[in-house]
């Protein structure tokens, strides 16, 4: 790309800037499970999950605005406006999994919030709950009060990003559940535009920025499988893999049969053919 600067990476996306007012987010086909990057790629991964957050973004809109400016014929690339990041993870979780489940059974709550007695592992929560993180720089975000976000965003924003991220959860969630996929949690980034609006960035309602599991499987009072990389997990523990870098190599059918997750869950959430978003992937943005 001869035209963009490389401006930051991720374990598995790159962003480039165009120009003053907008970004690049380019989606690899890298994989990560349990914190490290794999050193095989699953084809076509970085385009399902831009698939994704264009359609969701779109569906979304009616809640807030976000940053998509168009995806590219590549079909993992977006372009992006450029905006002021606020620098707090908007996390809502509707399950209880991960540090949610952990923060619950070591004190009943979760970011201030004081959930019922005798829930279990994976149990739906009454109500999904907003449980704001700081941006720690590789994985392990940690988990805030209302009060220590209200520090960082000012009391009414905060406000306003709960109430957002609720209702973009939420509408997603019902969406997604239609289609056979628990979102247990999510993450947003959010943003401003020069005008001082709250805007959607990052990538939104993804199998890599959410815990996506299988509904026909769900159970509460145990660890769900996961939709996406569940046979990867598996596979990485039959090696006896200790689960520091590297990690090891999949075989081609771990890789294929993963790649045939991300396109049932993109095929399921969007009810459009992969392939037709091959041909085009402006098909999201209908
Ligand atoms: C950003 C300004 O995605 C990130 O890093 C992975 C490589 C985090 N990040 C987001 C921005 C965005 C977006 N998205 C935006 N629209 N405007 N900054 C920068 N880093």
């Amino acid at each position: 790309m001869p035209e963009a600067q490389h401006v930051a990476s991720g374990k598995v996306r790159e962003i480039y800037a165009l120009d003053n007012e907008r970004l690049l987010l380019v989606a690899s086909d890298r994989i990560s499970t349990f914190d490290v990057v794999l050193p095989t790629e699953i084809p076509d991964k970085g385009r399902v999950l831009t698939g994704l957050s264009g359609y969701w973004f779109t569906l979304l809109e009616p809640i807030v605005r976000n940053h998509m400016l168009g995806i590219r014929e590549d079909g993992r690339s977006m372009e992006c406006r450029r905006l002021r990041m606020l620098p707090i993870e908007c996390v809502v979780r509707g399950y209880l999994a991960g540090s949610g489940w952990n923060d619950y059974r070591a004190t009943g709550a979760v970011c201030g919030h004081r959930l019922p007695e005798g829930l279990r592992e994976s149990e739906r929560l009454p109500e999904p709950i907003f449980t704001p993180a700081t941006k720690a720089r590789e994985g392990h975000d940690e988990n805030i009060s209302r009060e220590q976000a209200a520090e960082i965003v000012g009391a009414e924003r905060l406000r306003e990003i709960e109430e957002v991220s609720i209702r973009l959860y939420t509408t997603a969630a019902e969406h997604a559940l239609r289609a056979g996929i628990v979102v247990a949690d999510t993450k947003f980034e959010l943003g401003l535009d020069a005008d001082g609006n709250l805007v959607l960035a990052d990538e939104a309602l993804t199998p890599d920025s959410s815990r996506f599991w299988p509904a026909d499987s769900y159970e509460p009072g145990r660890p769900q499988d996961s939709f996406d990389k569940q046979y990867v997990r598996d596979y990485c523990e039959r090696t006896g893999w200790d689960k520091t870098h590297p990690g090891p190599e999949l075989p081609d059918e771990v890789v294929q049969a993963t790649r045939a997750k991300y396109v049932e869950a993109f095929e399921r959430l969007t009810g459009i053919p992969f392939e037709r978003y091959l041909e085009d992937p402006t098909v999201v943005l209908a």
